[in-house]
């Protein structure tokens, strides 16, 4: 499989991660990459029209996006227990986690890009104070309702809300998420040293 891939994108690090845990990484073929949202990188334009990575494509030619996409067709492609629970509360509860990390990531991303990319005379602060705004929200969510969930196997939802929590540390140091989330921030540094996450650390 060649994969567009960004060193400091969360969602990249999401399907690296996967990768790893279920012994895959190695046939990955990691395809340098420019996605940006103001200057689209035309090569990954060709096979996703939204140009963001992470972007996959399989040796028969097939195209998959987003990283919910991949990680799951990877899940699906190995013989160990699923990151991925097949059915049940386990699945929707996975399910349900995956998307508050993707959540705030988003939430995450749109404020990087507000603070890095747009010019400062164009800045709207209640916007940008909305994007935080849920961020915190989110990690507020983790610390009150997830901790369980968390400490118990590492699932998708697991992988997500690591790789959300680095971006944070990688992207809004600053912001010290872990002083109003003490036992989410335990959970992290239990699970932070993981191969998987521990060789997929953000850059840029
Ligand atoms: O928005 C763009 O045009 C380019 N941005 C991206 O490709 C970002 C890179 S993270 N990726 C996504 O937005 C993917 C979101 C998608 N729903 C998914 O795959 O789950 C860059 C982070 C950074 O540099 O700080």
């Amino acid at each position: 499989m060649k994969l567009f891939h960004s060193p400091a994108s969360p969602y990249v690090r999401m399907v690296m991660a996967l990768a790893i845990e279920t012994g895959q990484a190695a046939k990955i073929e990691r395809l340098p990459s420019a996605a940006v949202p103001v200057k689209p990188d035309q090569t990954i334009r060709v096979h996703n029209p939204t140009g963001k990575v992470p972007t996959a494509i399989l040796d028969d030619g097939t195209v998959l996006f987003d990283s919910r996409v991949i990680c799951e067709y990877l899940d699906a492609q190995h013989p160990g227990e699923r990151l991925f629970p097949a059915e049940g509360a386990a699945r929707w509860q996975a399910l349900t986690l995956f998307a508050l990390a993707q959540g705030l990531l988003d939430a995450a991303l749109l404020a990087r890009y507000e603070l890095a990319m747009r010019p400062a005379e164009k800045r709207w602060d209640e916007w940008l104070a909305g994007q935080l705004g849920k961020i915190d929200a989110s990690v507020a969510a983790l610390e009150a309702e997830w901790i369980e969930h968390l400490e118990g196997r590492f699932d998708i939802g697991a992988l997500g809300v690591a790789c959300a929590l680095g971006y944070l540390d990688f992207r809004f140091p600053e912001r010290d998420w872990r002083k109003a989330a003490p036992r989410l921030a335990a959970w992290f540094e239990s699970v932070a040293e993981r191969p998987a996450l521990k060789e997929t650390r953000p850059q840029g």
